[in-house]
């Protein structure tokens, strides 16, 4: 059996089409209903359209990423026990369109979080870029946290104020927005609300977000065993707390005890090189040696990062990580599986004639064509 490579498709409006990712030689796709406000219930009918619209070109809708998890649930607030439902009935239609393994991610508020989407390389590639100095500028200046600059070492706050001192309106309004924004085509969240978040989450802490997670994840279990339904949760990315929001699947750690946990077996991994990767404490192949058993989906892509931290989006095979060490786990893995694993080429650089083209931040077409054929080559390689 081999590993099955698939594709991140956001929909009709998404800029790369299915003929692209056919091209580009994927089988299988990644993706979700995100104008369906968080928290609704996916209809039945919808889930349908969208299946049907891949296959009539050719390909397979194989994963949902993401089915998003309400905030109620997220803080386990008042709300919480409806939006559980409405997250069961999603699954519930999930799964009659055949739809049985999902990618979720438990980050409190913001998904992924970067300070530059348009970094530029030496080659004139542009790569997504994440920044401490620039967060701690964007959390003590424009979020204006309380004792915001406490959270971040020294070297980082003085660099932080002299960046402020010579950042231009329009940079400033840049990061404001690019650190607000969360998943491209999904709307961003205004300031005031992330404060009010903020102040909740210092309630909950991280054990309180564990705890969160178990609650949710039993609540949805009787459901993923009778639907036949994986669950796999997506790292945090970056794999920190940020902003003075609890972490808590950003490490071995974190993972072990989210697997332990919840030991059943719908319980699962969505293994993010690119996430993890960006944490100088985590050591990859020693974390997917430990979890590799309940890895389904993988984000395959690199990072590298600098002495205090910022990191920015590399070439697949080229960075942090030792993406061959990875690849040659995955297939090991793969062997004597019922369900083969997937994975997708995760984010891909800006290049060529996508330079002058409008994409999605991270997901544009080329970079990422480049990125699956250097990792089908090199899984192909190493299996032999
Ligand atoms: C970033 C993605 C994430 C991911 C979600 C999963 O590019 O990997 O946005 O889709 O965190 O829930």
């Amino acid at each position: 059996m081999t590993l099955i490579q698939s594709w991140r498709w956001f929909g009709p409006n998404d800029p790369v089409s299915l003929r692209d990712i056919e091209q580009a030689g994927a089988t299988d796709v990644v993706s979700a209903l995100h104008y369906i406000p968080h928290g609704e219930v996916w209809p039945l009918e919808d889930i349908l359209k969208r299946k049907a619209l891949i296959q009539s070109a050719g390909l397979k809708w194989s994963i949902v990423e993401s089915v998003p998890v309400h905030e109620a649930i997220k803080t386990r607030n008042d709300e919480s026990e409806y939006y559980i439902e409405n997250y069961i009935q999603t699954l519930k239609n999930l799964s009659k369109a055949g739809l049985k393994l999902v990618c979720y991610n438990f980050m409190p508020v913001l998904d992924w979080t970067r300070t530059d989407l348009s970094y530029s390389l030496p080659n004139g590639a542009k790569a997504l870029y994440f920044d401490w100095s620039d967060l701690a500028a964007f959390d003590h200046f424009i979020l204006q946290r309380k004792n915001a600059f406490t959270f971040y070492s020294e070297e980082i706050v003085a660099s932080a104020k002299g960046r402020w001192t010579g950042m231009s309106e329009a940079r400033k309004k840049e990061l404001s927005d690019i650190v607000l924004m969360g998943v491209p085509t999904e709307k961003s969240m205004p300031k005031e609300d992330l404060m009010k978040s903020i102040s909740i989450y210092e309630q909950i802490g991280k054990s309180g977000l564990r705890d969160n997670l178990v609650y949710f994840l039993k609540s949805i279990q009787q459901t993923c065993e009778e639907e036949e339904i994986t669950m796999t949760i997506h790292p945090d990315d970056p794999p920190y707390p940020i902003l003075g929001l609890p972490r808590i699947a950003s490490d071995e750690e974190d993972l072990l005890y989210i697997i332990n946990k919840v030991p059943e077996s719908f319980n699962g991994i969505c293994f993010c090189t690119g996430s993890l990767g960006a944490g100088k404490h985590n050591v990859l192949p020693e974390i997917l040696a430990k979890v590799g058993a309940k890895v389904h989906f993988a984000h395959l892509r690199n990072v590298k990062k600098n002495s205090k931290g910022d990191f920015y989006e590399a070439e697949h095979l080229d960075g942090d990580v030792d993406m061959a060490t990875i690849m040659e786990q995955l297939i090991i893995l793969n062997k004597n599986r019922e369900r083969p694993i997937f994975y997708r080429p995760d984010h891909g650089h800006q290049i060529l004639d996508d330079l002058k083209k409008e994409t999605n931040p991270g997901y544009s077409a080329i970079g990422r064509l480049k990125g699956l054929a250097e990792l089908r080559g090199l899984e192909i390689g190493l299996d032999r």
